[in-house]
């Protein structure tokens, strides 16, 4: 498709603008067909941009290797430009939005010669669902255009649907020459504008996901009423065929895409018991005339983390891998044209490729003796949803699916328990305020260091978290049927640094106890934190597991507790001091006064 084929007269205008500055050899419409993403595919082989994998094994599956300095989401330079600083908030990087559209014209100017310009037309949710929205990025990257053609729904009948005069989000992404010092992921939301340069990978470059649909669409939620989060979204089917839906805010890299697909133990499989898939990562999530909260997810495929990924971990996961997908920074086998990554299998491959392209085989080590891995931590697949054998019937519902549960979690070595539930919706916000979880390989810095990350947002909100929190606690109050909230860890370290819960599709045992405590069918012990399970109510059958390590993570230490306090209270006051909504001071206060 070509540029005179747009009828929106703005969007027109808008492409021609960039074009002017940006100055490409060509300008290519993506209208979302097989033919094009082969052309994309084909021109990426040709450039030695992307490797075809084995037709038969793997078919319609290309790997893809990046710059080893352009491997993550770089939170340091993402920008909330707001047209005041006091509007994006203490957690987000913030420039003047005139200053900032300054410097990025300047750097734009002349950055594709000798490039095409894309133009993807994409939808986020199902196109022309009322709570779809409709976003168009250029970019100078055939890579990201394969890749929002599978994470994002692209084609005509986007344009269609914004016909001349529809709303759109507008995002400029080019890679230019992956310079770290100029490297911006700008965001600017009183003008539905994302400006990304210097990056090609995926959360900073695919303009749908982090960039629009949470961190810009956070910002439209809290004007239009709604929320965008960082959450899974998956139903639980029961054996009388009732299904109820969950969904569940996790950092990135922590096990969304785990969760979203789990495979339930025998001991509820054979009962009738089954997990579908909503979505992996993000929510969009909207009150229903009933009360309740409704959920659809904005997105049309995966891109999940590869290390780790294995018939036990994630069948589903790896199922939704087997065609039609595009694997980044992974080890690459030339002799068999698959791929192989950390934790796939425990046969490592003797003759490959490393995700830097160096000859590569399973157990290399360096001069040091220490393990070289052959996949980046953050390697990546981008999967189509279709693929994914646990999809939800839901999934293409343009409606949403009602909200149960709300499940927050981070990656906590101590402290946290394994399940905790919140007393309200009040003291539910609270506590998705104060997770905290330690970080990982999705975003440049160091793993490992327990952070603050307020409901999994803290890269993500796309506005001042004070009002963030102000919005979810107005929310609650339009409910008349909210959904309980929870607080899970399976990420627990015993005394050798080993995982204590065997997590997994195991954790439905603990999905299992927050679905009876919706249906108020089992009692709870209440702790300082919140309520509780007794042990007993876990079901334990078919695992290997005593009652007394249920018990060692089923804990409220009191002084642990009291040291956590301590820290909440240093992160609010610091980073909020008296913008925070009262009722979070007042939370904390009613909990040191239970920990006396
Ligand atoms: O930001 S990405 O979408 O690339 C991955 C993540 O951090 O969740
Ligand atoms: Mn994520």
């Amino acid at each position: 498709m070509k540029l005179q084929d747009l009828k929106h007269a703005e969007l027109k205008k808008w492409v021609e603008e960039i074009a002017n500055l940006t100055k490409p050899e060509a300008i290519v419409v993506a209208d979302g067909s097989a033919e094009h993403y082969q052309q994309l595919v084909d021109e990426m082989v040709a450039s030695g941009l992307a490797t075809p994998l084995n037709p038969e094994k793997k078919p319609g599956c290309i790997a893809f290797f990046s710059d080893p300095s352009d491997v993550a989401r770089l939170e340091n330079r993402t920008y909330i430009a707001s047209e005041t600083q006091e509007a994006a908030g203490p957690t987000n990087n913030w420039i003047d939005p005139k200053e900032l559209k300054k410097t990025m014209t300047a750097l734009y100017d002349g950055c594709m010669k000798g490039r095409t310009l894309y133009v993807i037309p994409f939808s986020m949710g199902p196109v022309g669902s009322d709570i779809a929205k409709i976003g168009v990025e250029i970019t100078d990257s055939p890579y990201v255009v394969a890749n929002m053609m599978i994470m994002t729904r692209v084609g005509t009948d986007v344009l269609d649907a914004i016909g001349k005069k529809g709303e759109f989000v507008k995002g400029v992404h080019s890679k230019v020459q992956l310079d770290l010092e100029n490297r911006y992921i700008c965001h600017f939301p009183e003008d539905n504008m994302i400006y990304s340069l210097n990056s090609g990978y995926g959360g900073n470059v695919l303009l749908g996901k982090k960039c629009f649909a949470l961190r810009i669409a956070s910002y439209q939620a809290w004007k239009q009423n709604w929320l965008a989060e960082h959450m899974l979204i998956l139903g639980i089917e029961k054996p009388n065929g009732e299904i109820k839906y969950i969904t569940g805010a996790f950092p990135s890299a922590c096990g969304k895409t785990n969760l979203a697909m789990l495979i339930p133990p025998e001991t509820y499989t054979k009962k009738g018991y089954k997990v579908t898939t909503v979505g992996d990562d993000i929510a969009w999530i909207r009150p229903g005339k009933d009360g309740r909260l409704y959920a659809i997810n904005p997105e049309n495929g995966f891109f999940g983390v590869a290390p780790g990924t294995n018939m036990k971990s994630n069948p589903n996961a790896l199922a939704s891998t087997r065609k039609n997908t595009i694997f980044t920074n992974v080890v690459y086998v030339p002799k068999t044209g698959t791929v192989w990554w950390e934790g796939l299998d425990k046969n490592p491959p003797t003759d490959a490729e490393d995700w830097k392209g160096n000859k590569w085989y399973g157990g290399m080590t360096d001069a040091d003796g220490n393990i070289i891995k052959g996949a980046n931590p953050n390697s990546r697949f981008t999967s189509p949803a279709i693929n994914c054998p646990s999809i939800s019937p839901e999934f293409e519902n343009p409606e949403g699916v009602p909200i149960s549960a709300i499940i927050f979690g981070g990656r906590r070595a101590k402290a946290a328990p394994l399940v905790y539930e919140a007393y309200n919706w009040q003291h539910g916000v609270f506590v998705g305020s104060i997770m905290a979880s330690e970080t990982t390989a999705a975003a440049t810095g160091a793993v490992g260091v327990v952070r603050h990350d307020p409901m999994a947002m803290l890269p993500f909100c796309g506005y001042n978290m004070a009002d963030y929190f102000a919005h979810w606690l107005a929310m609650g109050k339009k409910l008349s049927n909210p959904p309980k909230i929870f607080n899970v860890n399976w990420f627990r370290l015993d005394d050798n640094g080993n995982f204590i819960w065997p997590g997994f599709g195991d954790n439905m045992r603990v999905l299992d106890w927050i679905l009876q405590r919706c249906e108020d069918v089992v009692d709870a012990v209440d702790t300082p934190i919140g309520y509780m399970p007794k042990p007993d109510d876990i079901n334990l059958e078919g695992l290997d597991f005593t009652k007394d390590q249920l018990v060692s993570i089923l804990d409220c230490d009191k002084d642990t507790w009291k040291q956590e306090a301590q820290e909440i209270e240093n992160f609010y006051t610091t980073k909020f001091g008296d913008t925070l909504p009262k009722e979070l001071y007042e939370e904390l206060a009613a909990l040191k006064k239970r920990l006396v």
